[in-house]
């Protein structure tokens, strides 16, 4: 006979409080009791389970973009990009998750770097991405074989299940940020994955200043009549930075003539949207470009759900709960579920904020919340 002497994973200790009961030998049995059949009893547990409010296990962090960018470097010299591996992309990993690569419990953030002539092969997941850019051009990332140029301040949504590589066709390495719903993934168990091409053929490999989808989709109010069924996912892979930008500039240079615009005094926002129904980009993400002018400050906000933002222009002073950090370009932060988060534009411009989060999960389950104070 083989003795099992791995330990229970179910470890209940007797705790003092309202409501529980007095640690007798009676109840030490009890518990041991339960162990040996795997069951946990509530009372023990409802603190943690059943909070008030939200209460991450995520921290807020920053991570410095020179020392990311650097890395990527590094990385660039001597790990190979291709079939196996896929993408040599470094992901942001939460200090409070665990050493898993995941910046909050739902959201995977990372830095993906290319060489010059280097290509990351084809595949498709049902995992939602988008790729934002803080700097540098060259890249073009190609879904469905249509081939969409990647340059800064530009955004790349691509919905689960499209087929996608990356080129890098200059000369110089590129370096840009992936978001994508990994860990919600994970934890939900839901992903499925295939490899495509060995390589995209000549056609695929073009680099055509507008692709197809901007070509179709990318013109404002405007939708081809063949195509007037909604869809889940926007059908446009492009949003270009002259657009976000002037979108902001407009609405704060409405503020100064005294019109209603702005989310709040000196701070302009907006959402990327799917051109087919006006709701968020991707069914589990929700991506905005916040500017905050210089001078001027957001409200302290907080919401169901975590977010990740990117500096994409100016510095400034943030902060996330009980952190505060000073930030420039390219620097990353997270924000975890119900924590206050503000910002201020403390350089001598304004203040440029990227910002993704999983609100739209929450939202189609009727669970989101959000409050706004000062
Ligand atoms: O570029 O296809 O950061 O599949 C993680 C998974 C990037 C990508 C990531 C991916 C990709
Ligand atoms: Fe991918």
């Amino acid at each position: 006979m083989t003795i099992d002497l791995t330990p229970s994973p179910v470890r209940l200790h007797a705790v003092a409080g309202k409501g529980q009961p007095d640690p007798t030998p009676e109840l030490e049995q009890l518990y041991r009791g339960f162990e040996q059949e795997l069951l946990v009893p509530l009372w023990t547990q409802i603190g943690d389970l059943m909070p008030r409010q939200p209460q991450s296990k995520a921290v807020p962090h920053l991570w410095r973009w020179d020392r990311l960018k650097a890395l990527a470097a590094q990385a660039g010299a001597i790990v190979p990009v291709g079939r196996g591996g896929e993408r040599r992309a470094i992901a942001l990993a939460n200090p409070a998750l665990g050493g898993r690569p995941f910046a909050t419990p739902t959201l995977w953030a990372a830095i993906q770097y290319l060489m010059p002539g280097e290509d990351a092969p084809e595949h498709r997941h049902t995992q939602h991405a988008f790729r934002f850019v803080v700097e540098g051009e060259g890249v073009w990332t190609v879904v469905n074989g249509d081939s969409v140029r990647m340059s800064r301040g530009d955004f790349l949504p691509q919905a689960g299940w499209n087929w996608h590589a990356h080129h890098n066709a200059a000369t110089e390495p590129m370096a840009w940020i992936d978001g994508l719903d990994i860990p919600f993934s994970y934890y939900t168990e839901s992903q499925f994955f295939e490899v495509g091409r060995e390589k995209l053929p000549p056609a695929e490999r073009t680099t055509a200043e507008r692709s197809y989808s901007e070509r179709l989709w990318g013109h404002p109010g405007l939708r081809p009549v063949s195509m007037v069924q909604a869809q889940p996912a926007t059908p446009l892979l492009a949003y270009r930075w002259v657009d976000t930008d002037r979108a902001l500039a407009d609405q704060l240079a409405l503020e100064d003539e005294g019109q209603p615009g702005t989310l709040s005094l000196g701070h302009a926002a907006v959402r990327f949207t799917n051109p087919t129904t006006g709701a968020d980009v991707l069914p589990t993400m929700r991506t905005e470009m916040h500017r905050v002018r210089a001078g001027g400050a957001t409200r302290v906000h907080r919401e169901v759900g975590s977010s990740v933002f990117q500096v994409f222009d100016g510095s400034g002073t943030v902060t996330v709960g009980e952190r505060t950090w000073q930030v420039a370009r390219g620097d990353l932060f997270v924000v975890p579920s119900w924590q206050p988060f503000s910002a201020q534009a403390s350089g001598a411009g304004a203040l440029d904020l990227f910002r993704f989060s999983d609100a739209p999960i929450f939202e189609a389950l009727h669970a989101h919340r959000a409050q706004v104070a000062g």
